[in-house]
C-alpha cells in the first residue's frame, strides 16, 4: 500500500490491484468535425489534456499495470443506439451521420478512434460502450473481476459525464475510485470543479481526486 496525498483524505493505493481506466479520448471528442463539436462545443480545452494522459498511461504501463481504454460508439446499423439518444437536443450532425471524420460515434469510423498519441498498447482492454458509463451494456465489471482490481484511477473526457458516470457506476459495484484531475477535461470548466467537488465531497462520497504526478510517484515508490 502507498499512502497518495488527495482530496478529502490520503488514497491507500494498492498497486498490484488497481487499474487505469481512461474515458473516451476519442478523436470524436477531442478534435474539430466531430461529435463533441457538432453539440456545440469548444474542443480545444479537451486537447490539452492529451499529454497529461499519455504521462499517466506511461506510469501505469512502466508499473506493468492494467491500463484499460474506452469508446463511446455505436453499431453501424445504430441497433444500440436509442431513439432518445439519437434526437437528444439539436445537434448539426447526429450519431451516425457522416462528417469530418466519417459517421459519428460509429465503431470502425476515424472519428471514434481513441487519438493517436493514446492509442492503445498490445494487450490493454478496449471496451466499446454505448452509454455514457462503462459498466453499462460491457463486459467491463467481468474483465475487473477476473483480474482481482479492486480500485480504479480514472482519467480521460467528459469529467462531468462519461468520467463522473463510471466513477458512480464504479463506486456502486464496490471499486475504490481516485480521479485522475489534471487528466480529465470538460468543454464547461465549472462543471469539472463541480464534478470534482460532488465526487470528493461527504467523505470521498464517490472517490478521491489527485494530480497525475502524485499518482505517477506512488506507482514509481
Ligand atoms: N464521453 C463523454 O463524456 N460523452 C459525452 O457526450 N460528453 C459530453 O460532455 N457531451
Amino acid at each position: 500500500m502507498v499512502s497518495v496525498p488527495a482530496r478529502p483524505f490520503p488514497f491507500e493505493l494498492d498497486a498490484q490491484r488497481c487499474a487505469l481506466i481512461v474515458i473516451d479520448m476519442q478523436r470524436d471528442f477531442v478534435e474539430r468535425g466531430g461529435f463533441g463539436e457538432s453539440l456545440g462545443n469548444d474542443v480545444t480545452r479537451l486537447k490539452a489534456i492529451v499529454p497529461t494522459v499519455a504521462a499517466l498511461i506511461a506510469g501505469f504501463r512502466e508499473a506493468g499495470l492494467l491500463v484499460i481504454h474506452t469508446r463511446e460508439c455505436h453499431r453501424p446499423d445504430l441497433s444500440d443506439l436509442p431513439p432518445a439518444k439519437r434526437n437528444r437536443g439539436n445537434p448539426t450532425v447526429r450519431i451516425g451521420d457522416p462528417g469530418p471524420m466519417g459517421r459519428v460515434l460509429i465503431a470502425g469510423e476515424p472519428g471514434a478512434d481513441i487519438v493517436p498519441e493514446l492509442g492503445p498498447n498490445n494487450g490493454e482492454v478496449v471496451i466499446d460502450k454505448p452509454g455514457k458509463g462503462a459498466f453499462f451494456a460491457t463486459d467491463l465489471d467481468a474483465i475487473l473481476t477476473r483480474r482481482g482490481i479492486a480500485q480504479l484511477v480514472f482519467a480521460g473526457v467528459t469529467t462531468e459525464v462519461c468520467v463522473q458516470t463510471t466513477m458512480r457506476e464504479a463506486n456502486d459495484r464496490g471499486y475504490e475510485c481516485l480521479l485522475a484531475e489534471d487528466a480529465t477535461e470538460s468543454y464547461f470548466p465549472e462543471f469539472k470543479k463541480a464534478a470534482i467537488d460532488m465526487i470528493t465531497a461527504q467523505g470521498a462520497i464517490v472517490g478521491w481526486a489527485t494530480p497525475t504526478a502524485a499518482i505517477v510517484e506512488a506507482l514509481h515508490g
